[in-house]
């Protein structure tokens, strides 16, 4: 990506690592952790590094992104020293028909860590974005490798917009996107963000391998703002119409028809539409 010398002057200063480390008591998350001033992807460093053998919980983080990717080949727009933009290797002990969990784990975890930073409630559009006011403060992007029955390991990368002036945003997401400065109209530190990320999604993530996903998945409905509404969803080249009902044990999003039939939905692009 290049900068631009406004964009360079404009950007905060780099992350303080130590202090995150030093009041970290996350049992799992952050134990290992690899920083970057600089990188192309957390995730796909992250995937190298779990195929070398990094262990549970490490995690890679980065004050900038070249090569920030979203899902189906998109891009994550990752400006320098404003953001968040991070991965976790997981290794979690659950078969590979559960590890889906994972990402609405992940969704609740990133909501709950938003909350105390927003004026208001953030809200999570299935399966992977936290929306403010309906547009996008964060994103999940969740990759796994998984052996006949057992899950070798996922890679939770989170990118948050936390000092993201609008006026710096492209033009490709200025009116979609929003950030935590833009909600609150002013700065919130990201080393606090930060830890309080790591401490909630090792809670969420102990959770569900002790628990199950019940609980998660009622917590993830409430957070759900779309329950009963009428949505728009694109699975690839085909679009689908119906009211979105919730989601299932294995996360799958319900979608009712119009002519009643429920349908679980695994991927796909979802949007509200007026009734
Ligand atoms: C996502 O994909 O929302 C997952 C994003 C995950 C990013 C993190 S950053 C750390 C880690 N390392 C990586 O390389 N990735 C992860 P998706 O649902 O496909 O959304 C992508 C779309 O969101 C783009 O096509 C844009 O429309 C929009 N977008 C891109 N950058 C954005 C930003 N900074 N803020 C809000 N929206 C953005």
């Amino acid at each position: 990506m290049i900068i631009s010398e406004n964009q360079r002057s404009s950007a905060g200063s780099p992350l303080d690592l130590n202090s995150i480390r030093q009041g970290l008591t996350a049992q799992r998350l952050g134990t290992e952790i690899h920083y970057f001033a600089e990188i192309g992807s957390t995730n796909t460093y992250a995937r190298r590094l779990a195929a070398q053998g990094a262990r549970d919980g490490a995690l890679i983080i980065a004050d900038s992104q070249t090569d920030g990717r979203g899902r189906l080949g998109r891009h994550w727009v990752s400006p320098p020293n404003m953001n968040l933009y991070l991965s976790f290797v997981l290794r979690p002990k659950l078969p590979p028909s559960r590890a889906p969990q994972i990402t609405l784990m992940a969704a609740v975890a990133l909501a709950d860590a938003l909350r105390s930073f927003l004026p208001v409630p953030p809200a999570i559009k299935w399966p992977n974005d936290i929306t403010v006011n309906g547009k996008k403060l964060a994103g999940i992007l969740t990759e796994m490798s998984c052996g006949d029955d057992t899950v070798d390991f996922v890679i939770v990368g989170i990118g948050i917009n936390v000092n993201y002036p609008f006026d710096l945003m492209p033009e490709e997401i200025r009116q979609r996107a929003t950030s935590i400065l833009v909600e609150r109209q002013r700065n919130v530190s990201r080393e606090d963000l930060l830890w309080r990320l790591i401490k909630d999604l090792d809670r969420c993530y102990g959770e569900l391998e002790e628990n199950g996903f019940a609980l998660l998945a009622s917590r993830w409905e409430a957070y759900f703002g779309w329950r009963g509404r009428r949505v728009r969803i694109e699975i690839l080249d085909q679009v689908l119409f119906g009211t979105a009902k919730g989601i299932d044990h294995d996360g799958a999003l319900l979608l009712e028809d119009d002519h009643g039939k429920l349908h679980r939905v695994i991927a796909g692009d979802v949007t509200p539409v007026n009734p």
